[in-house]
């Protein structure tokens, strides 16, 4: 069917949906992210490409229109995979190549991947579309679906989702629903049944209250914590916060999972109340941050603290069970040494570093049987082989095993469903979290007591090309400009536990220098060094970097 004529593809774009941007943009770890008034023609495009994706894979794509923890003026648009997962990595070049053509040279492109790929252009593929609750995003995902119209693919909105619901969905419609109902319904389900098998009717235990204080970003995680409020009941007692209607400019304005995050402070709209357990999400609800404040000193509990006790639960009811599988942890270079210490001495669950972005953790994760896998962001799963899946339901089924074996296997087994391993799940990790704790009989501050962090520092650096510097190993030695790295390892070898890196942002045009140090003032002391070193030897602008 090569070189076939898609003129409607090219009378759309010209009348409704014409390219109305010179620069190009890049289909990064994050799709693709602008101001929502430039995107209508970006998305009309991943609607085309969706169609072409859903071809190739005879399988069901999804759409989500979002820009997560970005302002509200801004909106973005992901692609995801059969399974759920990001884009494969090699059609993310075709995707800047579908965002950056002029409008009649559409029809040459579609042709051209329709022949490298030798895709089948009858099938009528679904795609799934979900949107964020930013006001452009009815009007964007209404592109995206005029541009799977245009091949002739069939859209299925789910209308205001989470990122993390709609990679679900996906990945239920393409195994016949074997990982559940492709509903909002079956979600909830799911996830709330699993809850309450696994907590049983204590609502509380030893140090643990069933309370918790929940700042929804003024975005759909507070839209939609409601249905788990009303199916959860006491068994788990949400207070929500931060639920302003759509299009009121609040979305993640001073609170949100990134806000708390950066900024290490208490979000705005969430009563401090001392020692009580708080959580945030992000605008999308694929990422979670814990916290609360105790005598005025805010205690923040990352997606590193979130990996380690997950980690550690699930290596405690593996051993229960008696089944040997390899559970392994994921971090990148931006986890905090103290949790890798404390992975790799004290809980002694083998630790891999990887590459900055969801889909370079997701990909190693799964080399395990049991992968967890958190950015320090917060945003983070685990992923069960189907190795490990099978051992878990032959245990459970067999009834010639011992009960305490077979109880915990139904355990884990329950815990698999309570998990969205397709992508971070912010309200799917907090129920997970909310059941540990429950298991484990500890409060927020017993969580924190595990180990503490290394005092550590973010930077940016601006500087004319930030593609100069180039990393390896996990991006935590610099190949070019050749000096640095000699110069980093100089200034970092001055200081007790002393660890520093530099890398280019994929979502900002600048360079993040990142540093760690025993105390507060050697860790800012020493990213501003690194920070200078970056400003001098790899072409910085503005002033040099201060504290
Ligand atoms: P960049 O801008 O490439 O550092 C940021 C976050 C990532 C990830 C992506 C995508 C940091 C240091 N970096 O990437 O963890 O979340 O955005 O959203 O937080
Ligand atoms: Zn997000």
């Amino acid at each position: 069917m090569a070189n076939s004529s898609y003129r409607t593809v090219y009378a759309f774009a010209r009348e409704m949906h014409p390219k109305t941007v010179k620069e190009d943009i890049l289909y990064g770890t994050a799709g693709f992210r602008a101001k929502a008034s430039t995107l209508g023609y970006v998305m009309y495009r991943m609607g085309l490409l969706a169609v072409l994706r859903a071809r190739y894979k005879r399988a069901a794509i999804g759409v989500m229109i979002t820009a997560s923890h970005n302002p509200e003026p801004d909106n973005g648009v992901k692609l995801v995979d059969p399974m759920g997962e990001m884009l494969e990595q090699s059609w993310e070049k075709w995707a800047t190549k579908f965002a950056n053509v002029g409008d009649d040279q559409l029809e040459e492109t579609i042709n051209e991947i329709i022949k490298e790929y030798d895709i089948p252009m009858t099938d009528r593929v679904e795609i799934v579309v979900g949107k964020d609750t930013r006001p452009s995003s009815p009007s964007l995902s209404k592109s995206v679906m005029d541009g799977v119209l245009a091949l002739s693919g069939k859209p299925v909105d789910y209308g205001i989702v989470t990122t993390p619901q709609l990679h679900y969905f996906v990945a239920c419609k393409n195994t016949k629903r074997v990982y559940g109902e492709p509903t909002e319904e079956g979600y909830y389900a799911k996830l709330t049944g699993a809850f309450k098998k696994l907590r049983g009717e204590t609502y509380t235990n030893g140090k643990y209250r069933n309370r918790l204080l929940y700042d929804g970003a003024n975005g759909v995680g507070a839209k939609k914590i409601k249905y788990f409020q009303e199916l959860l009941g006491n068994r788990l007692k949400i207070e929500m916060f931060n639920d302003a209607i759509i299009g009121s400019g609040k979305l993640n304005h001073l609170c949100g999972a990134d806000h708390v995050k950066s900024q290490q402070k208490f979000p705005t709209g969430v009563p401090v109340e001392s020692g009580v357990r708080c959580c945030s999400v992000d605008g999308d609800a694929d990422r979670l941050i814990y916290y609360y404040m105790e005598e005025n000193n805010f205690h923040l509990m990352d997606g590193d603290r979130m990996a380690t006790l997950i980690a550690s639960y699930l290596k405690e009811v593996l051993e229960k069970t008696g089944i040997e599988l390899d559970l392994g942890l994921v971090q990148t270079a931006y986890a905090n040494g103290a949790s890798t210490d404390y992975i790799a001495k004290k809980l002694r669950v083998p630790v891999a570093c990887v590459s900055t972005g969801v889909k370079h953790l997701h990909h190693k994760a799964l080399d395990y049987d049991i992968g967890v896998y958190f950015e320090a962001n917060g945003h983070g799963t685990v992923v069960f082989s189907k190795n490990a899946k099978d051992k878990l339901k032959e245990t459970a089924n067999d009834s010639s095993v011992a009960g305490e074996r077979r109880t915990a296997a139904e355990t884990l087994l329950n815990l698999i469903d309570l998990i969205n391993e397709t992508v971070g799940d912010a309200i799917s990790d907090m129920l997970l979290i909310e059941t540990i704790l429950h298991a484990k009989g500890w409060d927020i501050q017993e969580w924190e007591r595990a180990y503490t962090d290394l005092p550590n520092r973010l930077m940016k650096v601006t500087v004319e090309d930030r593609t100069v510097i180039t990393t390896t190993d996990a991006e935590r030695r610099c190949v070019t400009p050749e000096s640095l790295q000699p110069e980093i390892d100089a200034l970092v070898a001055k200081y007790k536990r002393g660890r520093s890196f530099v890398r280019a942002s994929g979502t900002e045009d600048i360079v993040r220098v990142y540093a760690e140090a025993s105390t507060r003032e050697e860790a800012d002391q020493l990213a501003v060094e690194v920070a200078k070193k970056v400003h001098e030897l790899a072409g910085g602008t503005g002033n040099p970097p201060e504290i």
